[in-house]
This record gives C-alpha cells, sequence and structure tokens, in this order.
C-alpha cells in the first residue's frame, strides 16, 4: 500500500511467533483473536496505522458500508453485547469507532505492529517457518503466515498520460486525506460510478460548485433505505439465531432468494413482490428475489426493467436518465455488485452536476487544468477524485513479495490465471493462508462472515497440524485444479460471466 512510511511499533528485528497474520482488518483480528486464545503465540503486521482495514482507510466524505447491521459485525457476544450502532448502515466514523470497541473487549493493538508493509517472505524448509521482512527491514519468523490484506489492498490508478501534471487536489478514494478535502464552492471531477464513487457524488454534490462523473459502466444501484435505529432494534434481540441463519444464507446474509420463478408469478403478483422489496430497501432486491434471477435471463430482464423504470423516475433530465439507467442493459442486473444510495439520482437533478459517458469517449489524458477527453474537450476542475476502485483480490497478494518453495513470487505462480485451493491456500506455498481472497466468496459475501468462515477453517486446519504432528500441510496441485473448475462450473451456470467485471475476473474466467 502506498503512503506508509517509517516504523513505531515496539517489535525488535527478529520477531518469532507462531502465527504471522498481515493485516488488522476484519479478517485478521478474528483470526488474531482466536488463534491466541487456542495458545499460539501471534501477531499481526499491519501496513496502516490503526486496526479496521478498509474502514481505516475509507474515510473519504460519505463513506459508509452498505451491509446492514447486526448483519455486518461479529458475532462474538463479548463484542456485540456492550456495542450498540446509531444506524442500520454506519459511517466511517462509526466503524473506526466499533473497532476501538474491539480493541477494548479484545486487547487486540497489544499485538499489532503497525506501520508495517511486508515486502518479502519465503518458506526455509529445512525450520519449517515463513521468513517476512518489512519495508523497513525487520524480520519475523513463523511456522503459519495468515494474508487478510483483503482484496482491496492495492488501489487500480489508470494509468493516464499527465497525471502528475494537474495542479488542483487530487486523491484516490481510499487514500483519503484524514483531515479532509474542502471542496465548498470547487469545481470537482469524480472518475468511477463503483460504490466509492456513488458515495462520493452523493456526498460532494451537496457542497462542491460543480460535479462531473466519469462514468463507465452505470452502477445499477438500489435504495439504501437508511434509517436511525430504534431503541427495541438496539436492544438486539434474537442476535445468536441471526448470526447462525446469516451463516446458512445465500453470500452470507441471513435472508435467501424465494423458492419461486419469476414468471410464475403474474405480472401484477411480481409487481407487487418486487414493490414489496423495493419499498424494504437493502440488497433484498438482489439476495432475496425470486430464485432464477441471477441464472435466467428472461428473469434477469424483469428485475433489470423495474429497477430502471423506478430509477428513471427520479431522473429528470432526458440524457442524465438515459447514462444513468438506460433503458437496455450494459449487463445483467446483479451481475456487478449494486451499491446501495441514498440520494444519488437527485443530485443529478441540479444543474450543477453533471455526468459524461467515457464508454465512447474515454479520458485521454490529464493537464495542468484539469482533464481531457478523447473527442478533445478540456474540463477543469479544482479537485479530482479517483473512485476508479482496485487491483481487486490477487493484487495486494501479489505485491507482497511472497515466494514459493521453488523461489518463484506469486505474480509467477498465478501469472497465467489464478490457482487456490479452497481459496484459502496455495500449492508450493506450505503453512500458508489467506482470507477473502480469490476463488471464495470474498466480495460476493458479507465481509465479517466470510471471515468467520474461512477464519474458522483455517484455525480448525491450524489445530489439526499441531493434533497429528504435521510438519506442514501444502495443497497439491491437482487438488488446485479441481477447485478451479468446481468454481467455473458453479459460477458458468449463473449470469455472473455476463459482466466486464474484477466481480467475477478471478472467479469464472482463468
Ligand atoms: O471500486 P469499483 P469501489 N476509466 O471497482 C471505474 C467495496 N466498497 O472503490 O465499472 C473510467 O467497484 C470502474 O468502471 P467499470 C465494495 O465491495 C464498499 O467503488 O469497470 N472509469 C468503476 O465504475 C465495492 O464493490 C463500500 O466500467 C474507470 C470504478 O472505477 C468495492 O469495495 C464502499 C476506469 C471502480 O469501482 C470496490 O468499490 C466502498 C477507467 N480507466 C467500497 N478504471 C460500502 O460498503 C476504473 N473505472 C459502501
Amino acid at each position: 500500500i502506498n503512503g506508509i512510511n517509517g516504523s513505531t511499533d515496539s517489535y525488535a528485528d527478529n520477531l518469532e511467533v507462531d502465527c504471522l497474520i498481515i493485516g488488522a482488518g476484519f479478517g485478521g483480528v478474528y483470526l488474531l483473536h482466536h488463534l491466541r486464545k487456542m495458545g499460539y503465540d501471534c501477531k499481526i503486521y499491519e501496513a496502516g496505522k490503526d486496526l479496521g482495514g478498509i474502514w481505516h482507510w475509507n474515510c473519504y466524505p460519505g463513506a459508509r458500508v452498505d451491509s446492514q447491521v447486526p448483519i455486518y459485525e461479529y458475532s462474538m457476544p463479548e463484542v456485540w453485547k456492550d456495542w450498540t450502532w446509531s444506524e442500520a448502515y454506519p459511517g466511517s466514523d462509526e466503524l473506526r469507532a466499533y473497532f476501538k470497541h474491539v480493541d477494548k473487549v479484545l486487547d487486540i493493538k497489544k499485538d499489532v505492529a503497525f506501520d508495517s508493509c511486508v515486502v518479502g517472505a519465503n518458506f526455509d524448509q529445512s525450520a519449517g517457518k515463513w521468513i517476512v521482512r518489512t519495508e523497513d527491514g525487520r524480520t519475523a519468523r513463523s511456522r503459519f503466515l495468515i494474508i487478510a490484506t483483503g482484496y482491496a489492498a492495492k488501489r487500480h490508478f489508470p494509468g493516464w498520460k499527465g497525471m502528475d501534471t494537474f495542479k488542483g487536489v487530487m486523491h484516490h478514494s481510499s487514500f483519503w486525506p484524514s483531515e479532509g478535502v474542502d471542496v465548498n464552492g470547487k469545481r470537482v471531477a469524480v472518475v468511477g460510478t463503483g460504490s466509492s464513487g456513488v458515495q462520493l457524488t452523493q456526498a460532494t454534490a451537496k457542497e462542491a460548485a460543480s460535479v462531473i462523473v466519469f462514468q463507465r459502466t452505470p452502477n445499477l444501484a438500489l435504495p439504501m433505505a437508511q434509517r436511525s435505529l430504534t431503541k427495541e432494534q438496539q436492544e438486539k434481540k434474537g442476535y445468536p439465531e441471526l448470526f447462525s441463519e446469516r451463516m446458512k444464507g445465500f453470500a452470507g446474509f441471513p435472508f435467501d432468494f424465494v423458492k419461486r420463478n419469476t414468471l410464475d408469478d403474474t405480472p401484477e403478483q411480481r409487481e407487487a413482490f418486487y414493490e414489496k422489496l423495493w419499498q424494504a430497501g437493502g440488497f433484498g432486491f438482489w439476495l432475496g428475489t425470486y430464485q432464477d434471477m441471477l441464472f435466467s435471463h428472461a428473469a434477469n430482464r424483469e428485475a433489470y426493467n423495474f429497477w430502471a423504470k423506478k430509477t428513471r423516475a427520479r431522473i429528470q433530465d432526458p440524457r442524465k436518465r438515459d447514462l444513468l439507467a438506460p433503458l437496455e442493459p450494459i449487463h445483467p442486473f446483479g451481475t456487478k455488485r449494486p451499491s446501495l444510495e441514498q440520494d444519488y439520482y437527485e443530485q443529478f437533478n441540479k444543474p450543477n452536476v453533471d455526468i459524461v459517458d467515457v464508454r465512447p469517449n474515454p479520458i485521454k489524458e490529464f493537464v495542468p487544468e484539469g482533464l481531457v477527453t478523447e473527442d478533445g474537450k478540456l474540463h477543469e476542475f479544482d479537485v479530482i477524485v479517483l473512485a476508479t476502485g482496485f487491483d481487486a483480490l490477487t493484487g495486494g497478494m501479489k505485491n507482497m513479495g511472497l515466494r514459493s518453495t521453488s523461489g518463484e513470487t506469486l505474480s509467477d505462480t498465478w501469472k497465467s490465471g489464478t490457482w487456490s485451493y479452497l481459496g484459502m491456500t496455495c500449492h508450493n506455498y506450505p503453512n500458508m493462508f489467506f482470507l477473502y481472497g480469490p476463488q471464495g466468496p470474498s466480495a460476493f459475501a458479507n465481509g465479517p462472515t466470510c471471515v468467520e468462515a474461512q477464519g474458522d477453517w483455517i484455525r480448525s486446519a491450524i489445530a489439526k497440524i499441531d493434533k497429528e504432528g504435521i510438519k506442514s500441510i501444502d495443497p497439491t496441485r491437482e487438488a488446485e485444479e479441481e477447485w478451479k473448475r468446481k468454481v467455473k462450473e458453479l459460477g458458468d451456470k449463473s449470469l455472473f460471466p455476463k459482466a466486464k467485471s474484477w466481480y467475477v475476473l478471478r472467479l469464472t474466467s482463468f
């Protein structure tokens, strides 16, 4: 991760532990806590300056989680019993406060070395240990190495010409200055319309003199239906049952598709069902709808048409309407991750908020005054926001100097495709586990559910290794091939591969 310098941790060189975890977000913290409870000596190396992972980095205006609480939190009773959320979809400040609470309850920070950016790791076969090096020259030795850096650990900066010539203020959404950026009265560009771009647009369009959004693919965003939690909801009734349901439901949510196909219902029944899901807000219209929505083109088109009808009704200008919510879908509904929005579409009803379609007319270069599109038009700005996402899933893992037992870098191991076993281990990388990475539920799933499921598997694998006196485990290439085939087979049954997206790139295409 860029921008990390210096070391403030208190660990001496040559740290020696049972388990070294990289990353102090949801996954790393979960495993640190549980492995310590099992008696292991563990430490976390974290590149940032605090706990929280993506919620440490994501402090751009309007940043908030778009999975509802309590679905989006740890299921550990010692953590939830004394924590009360204020809103159904908490903002980044509240999420950072949550991690402070987690630290207070679980005493995490004493075992975290912050400002510790890992740049190299190789497995010493004779000692049966990973040797891990940080950017500032420290070394750790550990029997088990756990990569918990998440899928968004490497930012994506499209390589536009002249980016360093821009004279105004420019930031990537995930590397926003913690002191904020004053956009009041400024001309702002937002490039990218993923979750980050949508939230940034909503927030900055309320303050800036003008906002122009550069869109390549419309985000088929759903209404968030944000609300303050009532006293009753804050009483946490039924939490254990909810967390158990969450583990069993599709994508780690405590709801599932209804056992009915879209065209089984009459048009009137369908409309009423869609309307009910729509009014409830959140991901129900995506993950709690008809069971064939993500598998049948005809079913998916019905959902898309409803989405487009509802969304288009909110956008006054016909040109903006056709760009934001086209009548013809660019990809099937729900095959790229829909964002949850609050008043994203209404922002475009303001005369000072506009949209540029960069699909036919891409950004050509940056210049001191702003940026120029292929048609030669100069767009002048004071602030440019790059909400251009990440080298998702594999990017962060390839970026930390991991080497296989034959000395190959992970970039080389995965140069002609990604291989893993169970989306958690990798051939020739013994005793190394990863969470929230490629070929696992990861971005398809609710984060805390995914890391708890994978974390429990990893800790039980470690316990088994020790119980059986095994020195190290390493999946075979055949096991990886089989896993890859299974994942692809599952993905290919759905409409997901029809979208051009990082969301499925490392899942179904290789
Ligand atoms: O990143 P993204 P994100 N020219 O990759 C566009 C989670 N998250 O930071 O769609 C022009 O989704 C790109 O266009 P296209 C969440 O899981 C959660 O927004 O590839 N545009 C896209 O619009 C999410 O899925 C929360 O055609 C270019 C955008 O940049 C994940 O993080 C909040 C371009 C990138 O969108 C990532 O979200 C924030 C180019 N050359 C994030 N290159 C919440 O919980 C890229 N783009 C709310």
